[in-house]
């Protein structure tokens, strides 16, 4: 298997010519329309849909920042009343930083990277379905708030008890909890599969070394979001809990506290700063080297810099609590590591720098935009440092300081480089050019405006004014700053709608763009402006990190099918499988087609937001079944079904189909969802432990109320089945599946059982869980083991179906593979869970 290059040969696939093949791949790839639409999963589509809707969203965060400002403009306004212009705020930060900030540029990583990467698609193009439209909805019922003023007003960190029951009564505060959960949703699937895209499916020969430093970002942000994102989810869960059914755990009372929820908040707070800084530099390392004309100065730097931003940010959660009363030495700790952080981002700054210096720069509009980052971007780290200082931090807590600060460095660190991206890639997007004139009117006003807005107010916040304050009073000697302030706000919105009106028309009026425009050396320029919806008809070697500067005939050479995988005759969606090291190939991927079941899976989704929002329980429970359905019904499409493939042959020398090997995309992403899932499991432990030894009226009972024996029961069943599953699946990496149907149909037996000891367990553990915390988070950890116990026994029942209709087997054996990963993972889990909730307590007492 050395040859897989099947380059144009007289005889073979490619004798039917360029436009013929284009054609054939056309038909297997193209985009339904009318409302099949609907059902498109190609990551060029979806991607654009993410970040038109991301610019819909912003344009409603905008408004909701202006009306702050006209509020603000003149002391003692009465525009707005203080209930609405807390939810107006509240809704402001929100909107910016879940459903503006995180699909926005995931969505041009969706767009952008299997372009970049030298791919036809991300690899799980229904993922990507499914988590656009749990975007979509989220945002559409979390906005809907604002149109019934109904809206949470505790602030986009929702610290209790501010919005627990008991001082946000109505249904703000659920309608932030289950919204966002729901958004997470999306965010966690783009997370899972560019993680994967990145890894496995880079084109023949692009090592890690070589991969676009886009790649590098994304991969990192990725991760970041994939552990960073669960703490959230868990702690939304935890208080939608307290707020719905009363269970304590952030009040006091019941054994809970206030702080947990800051501490589950900040573990994903401060690492979402850098999940949205970093794709940004990661636009910025791509724009600079381009208008540089040269390559970037230091590529292993920057690498370095990424990973190291990537550890370091979780390290940091509670700097943004240095005012609740942390214990000295650990406000030292963690003062230094805020610092730290400056390291990594300094060595960005200088190779950027180092790159412009060494190159001959041309000033083109999206240079302007990055030019515009730099210089706010390193204001806002200053402010930064200092606000890394305890003392300093203790003056301007929650002033208008810290609102300078943060947007210095989100709209500087983010929205710049952002603008800067868009223009640059606009005519891949379009096949046109931007207006330079409306561009550059565009960037004055928006850096002039920003820069009047937000520079102004550092002073006001050191003179002392408060920020989430509705109104001020004249006197204080805010008035000509916050008026100052003002107007440049809506200077700055000009200038954005200048962008955006240039956005809108270059359709239409743009002078069509020649190919690579910019003369840029990444694959995306190896596309056709647009795109079509299987990006390259063949696939390159790639032997440098700057395959179109290397050579420049490499776009023609793809076009014509003179690369790999050139062929559309088995009718299936087709890409190579790599190395995640060396780029070497090993499978051919072969991607499922268009589907209704992620937008139907999602739209059940939505039902049971909706309906645990209005309190309707029971039809929130068919729901959840109803998605559950969809999401099965989804995945049986899978392997040797049908619908999915056909026939497994491959050309002659050709490496085998990705569904017949141990080791495909799959198993890949399984694993991604696992360490996700992993986060979501240990931010648990720590909510336990941190009660238990923290929380002030914490009361831990004489003796602990599960039975041992049943848990120890219940996890001999698990681990039978285990063990069980485990030697099928090795049988099958050896070709052998005698017995495979009868064995998952056991195991399948084996899971049932642990879930029904579980769940006695539970019942005869007489909980009261409305009135201790420890009740309460109990309960939570033996739902976590049953949710887990019983999806994996319906899904090795599954599989021994699937063995029976043949779609399962020695032929193709990856499935039982996923799943054992599944089960090991509730192996672990449950054990620790069973020493965590019940031998420790026995162990060490009350
Ligand atoms: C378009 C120009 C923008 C303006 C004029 C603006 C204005 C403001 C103002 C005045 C506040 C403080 C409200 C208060 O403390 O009473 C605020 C808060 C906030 N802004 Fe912006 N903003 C803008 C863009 C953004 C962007 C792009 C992001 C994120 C990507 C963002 C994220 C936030 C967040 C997270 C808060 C904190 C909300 C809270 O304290 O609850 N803003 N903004
Ligand atoms: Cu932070």
């Amino acid at each position: 298997m050395t040859t897989i290059n099947r380059e144009a040969t007289p005889e073979g696939d490619n004798i039917k010519g360029p436009n013929q093949l284009h054609n054939d791949l056309h038909d297997i790839w193209g985009n339904p329309r009318g409302l099949k639409a609907l059902t498109i999963v190609n990551h060029t589509t979806l991607g654009l849909r993410f970040m038109v809707t991301g610019m819909v969203f912003f344009l409603i965060g905008g408004l909701l920042a202006m009306l702050v400002r006209t509020q603000l403009a003149l002391p003692d306004q009465d525009f707005m009343s203080p209930d609405i212009y807390s939810q107006v705020t509240t809704m402001h930060g929100t909107v910016m930083m879940f459903l503006f900030a995180i699909p926005m540029l995931e969505g041009l990583a969706i767009y952008m990277i299997p372009k970049m990467i030298g791919a036809r698609d991300l690899v799980c193009p229904r993922l990507t379905s499914l988590g656009y439209w749990c975007y979509l909805f989220g945002g559409i019922i979390l906005s809907f708030s604002l149109v019934l003023e109904m809206a949470p007003d505790s602030g986009w960190f929702m610290y209790t008890p501010l919005s627990s029951s008991e001082y946000s009564p109505g249904l703000g505060s659920d309608f932030w909890l289950l919204g966002i959960t729901f958004v997470e949703i999306s965010a966690l699937s783009a997370g899972v599969e560019l993680v994967v895209s990145i890894l496995r499916t880079r084109t023949q020969g692009m090592a890690l070394h070589k991969m676009p430093l886009f790649a590098w970002y994304i991969l990192a942000m990725a991760l970041m979001i994939v552990v960073g994102f669960p703490p959230l989810i868990l702690g939304s869960i935890l208080l939608e809990l307290e707020r719905a059914v009363g269970m304590p755990f952030f009040e006091v009372a019941g054994g809970g506290d206030p702080i947990l929820w800051q501490h589950l908040f900040w573990l994903f707070g401060h690492p979402e700063v850098y999940i949205i800084f970093l794709p940004a530099a990661g636009i910025v390392s791509t724009l600079i080297p381009v208008f540089a004309g040269r390559p970037i100065v230091g590529y292993g730097w920057v690498v370095f810099a990424i990973t190291v931003t990537g550890f370091i940010s979780f390290g940091l959660w509670v700097h943004h609590m240095f005012t609740v009363g942390i214990p000295q030495l650990a406000q030292a700790f963690f003062s230094a590591a805020s610092m730290l952080v400056a390291v990594p981002t300094a060595i960005q700054v200088f190779v950027w720098l180092a790159t412009l210096w060494l190159g001959k720069p041309k000033m083109k509009l999206p240079m302007l935009w990055i030019v515009g980052f730099l210089i706010i971007f390193v204001c806002g780290g200053l402010t930064g440092v200092m606000l890394a200082l305890v003392p300093f931090n203790w003056q301007v807590h929650d002033t208008h300081f810290v609102v300078a600060h943060m947007h210095y460095v989100l709209v500087g660190g983010m929205f710049f480089p952002l603008i800067a991206g868009l223009y640059y890639w606009l005519p891949l997007f379009s096949g046109r050019m931007p207006s330079e004139t409306l561009g550059k009117w565009g960037f004055w006003l928006t850096f002039l405006g920003f820069n009047g807005t937000f520079l102004i107010m550092h002073w006001t916040g050191l003179l002392g004014m408060p920020r989430r304050v509705y109104s001020y009073e004249t006197g204080m000697g805010w008035d000509i700053f916050n008026l100052l302030s003002s107007m440049s706000s809506f200077i700055m919105s000009a200038g954005i709608a200048m962008v955006l009106l240039d956005f809108a028309l270059h359709f239409r009026f743009g002078k069509p763009a020649k190919h690579n425009p910019w003369n840029a050396d990444t694959l995306e320029w190896a596309n056709s402006m647009p795109p079509s919806a299987y990006n390259f008809v063949s696939l390159p070697k790639i032997e440098t990190r700057h395959p179109l500067w290397d050579d420049p005939n490499l776009p023609r050479t793809m076009a014509e099918g003179q690369h790999s995988l050139a062929v559309a005759t088995h009718g299936r969606r087709e890409m190579w499988g790599t190395d995640p090291l060396t780029g070497k190939v090993r499978e051919i991927i072969h991607l499922p087609g268009n589907s209704w079941w992620p937008l139907f899976a999602a739209m059940a989704l939505a039902v049971v937001c909706v309906s645990l929002l209005t309190r309707l329980y029971p039809l929130a429970g068919i729901a959840v079944v109803v998605a559950g359905l969809f999401l099965l019904r989804w995945s049986w499409e899978n392997g040797a079904h049908p619908k999915a493939a056909p026939d497994a042959e491959v050309a002659p020398g050709d490496p085998p189909l990705h569904s017949r090997t141990m080791d495909g995309p799959g198993l890949w992403a399984m694993s991604i969802t696992l360490l996700a899932n992993g986060s979501f499991f240990l931010s648990y432990l720590f909510g336990w432990f941190y009660l238990w030894t923290v929380s002030p009226e914490w009361r831990m009972p004489e003796t602990s109320p599960l039975s041992l024996v049943g848990l120890i029961l219940a996890g001999v069943a698990l681990t039978a089945g285990v063990v069980i599953l485990e030697k099928l699946v090795r049988g099958l990496r050896q070709g052998k599946d005698a017995g495979l149907a009868v064995g998952m149909y056991s195991i399948s037996a084996l899971g049932f059982v642990q879930v029904a000891v579980t769940l006695w367990v539970l019942l005869s553990a007489d909980l009261a869980v409305t009135e201790t915390s420890h009740d309460a988070i109990i309960m939570v950890g033996l739902a976590y083991a049953l949710l887990h116990g019983g999806l994996g026994a319906v899904l090795t029942l599954l599989q021994g179906l699937r063995v029976g209709y043949g779609f399962v087997g020695a032929h193709a054996p990856f499935e039982p593979a996923v799943v054992a990963q599944w089960w090991r993972y509730n192996l672990v889990t449950f054990w620790i869970l069973v020493g965590a909730l019940a031998v420790l307590p026995r162990v060490i007492g009350s």
